[in-house]
């Protein structure tokens, strides 16, 4: 006897993926069942309260409070659900090898529950042949049942960008592919229950592969500037008013700005999981590895930018200034310190002597790659040199070049006035 189906998807992982999905899901109507394993994280949201910025808990109270969203840490509850799908972490190994231990790990539990009918979607970001080569057996083995047959499988890579309001989860195109086409058929049928474009592919390969090219396009583009960035510094030439003269071209041309690196948990990390993949076919990456290697350089890069400011504009050393780094987040606007580059920049000038502090409205403390720092009061005038690592809107950076004895910009976001005043120093 079927359970009576009391969920139109389950969602695994309630992270910056899985929430906004689920709610997406609910506010289509679906009823959803958030799976995680995180018991106080499961609590709050069945409390209606959100721990991801992108959905706040305004939005997700109404829909937990209608029953369209129920938060499990129970697998068990799944075969209620007519789809699941798969929003979990794939992080580096310490060797920077893809690690799939998370999805592994719930694909197992989804199999010892998994029943005839249900639709498996896996969304995290992975190496192409993930979904035939590891969930496939995984779920075969575990439950007895056949894909493609029993049950359904399908891959569909999410496109979530933190902090973006113009592109959301409903309204941003979802490819999609699953491992035969009734596969795709019926995945693409639960995910149009709520998201308003969804682009069939004609495999799961296809569909992991087309995220990474995604991920792989920004990452090498990003280190051309970077690039550009250093060559510019050695030549004497602003790289801002190249990359914002360039971008005046209305067509074949996309804007990307130089940084302190790369940071977030997806374009410093997912390129290595194709170059990984492709050394199994004897085929090695060169614009992956290259782009890794130029974006890595970037904080040392900066450091030495700090160096030269506090030379030429102060007579002074590194060793005993005293140094506020300015937005550690790794992009504007949002909370996250995953693989922000200000981490590194910090440790950098911390081994060089320096006075470290930080200050960002966004982070009031941080425990990364051994710092554990917290945010400071904003004072710039107290500092011998303001470091914009990243450049928050609700910072007023005109009056910062006003204040500060001497800045350094690594984002522009001291614009016209941070060129015309001797005491920025800019990327
Ligand atoms: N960065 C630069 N220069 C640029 C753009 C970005 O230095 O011109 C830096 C940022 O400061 C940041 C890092 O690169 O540290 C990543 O920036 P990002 O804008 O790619 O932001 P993510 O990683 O949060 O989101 C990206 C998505 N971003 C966009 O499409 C704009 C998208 O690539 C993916 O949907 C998402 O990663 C993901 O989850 O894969």
């Amino acid at each position: 006897m079927l359970p009576a189906v009391s969920y139109d998807v389950g969602i695994i992982g309630a992270g910056y993926v899985g929430l906004p999905l689920s709610t997406t899901f609910a506010e289509a109507g679906c009823r959803v069942l958030v799976v995680d394993v995180v018991q106080p994280v499961v609590d709050a949201l069945n409390r209606g309260e959100s721990h991801i910025e992108d959905v706040e808990s305004e939005r997700l109270r109404p829909l937990v409070e209608q029953g369209l969203i129920r938060a499990t840490t129970d697998y068990g509850e799944l075969p209620e659900a007519d789809a699941i799908l798969i929003a979990l972490p794939t992080p580096l190994s310490r060797q920077r090898e893809p690690d799939l231990s998370i999805v592994e790990s719930a694909t197992r539990a989804i199999a010892k529950v998994l029943r005839a009918g249900q639709t498996v979607v896996l969304e995290s970001t992975t190496w192409p042949g993930t979904t035939r080569e590891v969930l496939k057996p995984i779920l075969e083995q575990g439950s007895g049942l056949e894909a493609g047959k029993d049950f359904h499988l399908a891959m569909s890579p999410e496109r979530v960008d933190p902090g973006r309001e113009d592109w959301t989860t409903k309204t941003t195109p979802k490819v999609l592919g699953g491992i035969s086409p009734e596969s795709t058929r019926r995945a693409a049928e639960v995910y149009r229950r709520a998201i308003d474009t969804v682009v069939e592919v004609s495999t799961p390969e296809a569909a992991e592969l087309t995220k990474l090219l995604e991920n792989i396009f920004r990452s090498v583009n990003i280190a051309l500037v970077n690039e550009l960035a250093q060559l510019c510094d050695r030549m004497s030439i602003d790289v801002w008013e190249v990359v914002n003269a360039a971008a005046t071209k209305p067509f074949g041309y996309m804007r990307f700005s130089p940084g302190p690196g790369l940071g977030g948990h997806c374009i410093p990390i997912d390129p290595f999981y194709l170059s990984w993949k492709a050394r199994e076919f004897g085929f090695y990456t060169e614009f992956i590895e290259l782009a890794g290697k130029v974006n890595e350089t970037m904080p040392y890069f900066c450091r030495s930018l700090v160096s030269q400011a506090l030379n030429h504009h102060s007579q002074r050393a590194m060793k005993g200034a005293s140094i506020l780094v300015l937005g550690v987040a790794y992009k504007p606007d949002i909370a996250d310190m995953r693989e922000s580059p200000a981490v590194k920049l910090i440790s950098l000038l911390d081994n060089a002597g320096a006075d470290v502090s930080y200050h960002d409205p966004h982070v009031a403390s941080f425990n990364e790659h051994g710092l554990q720092m917290m945010s400071v009061e904003y004072e710039p005038s107290a500092y011998d040199c303001v470091v914009i690592a990243t450049d928050h809107h609700s910072i007023d950076y005109g009056r910062l070049v006003d204040d500060a004895k001497l800045v350094v910009d690594l984002r522009n976001a001291t614009g016209a006035k941070g060129t015309a005043s001797d005491n920025v120093f800019k990327l």
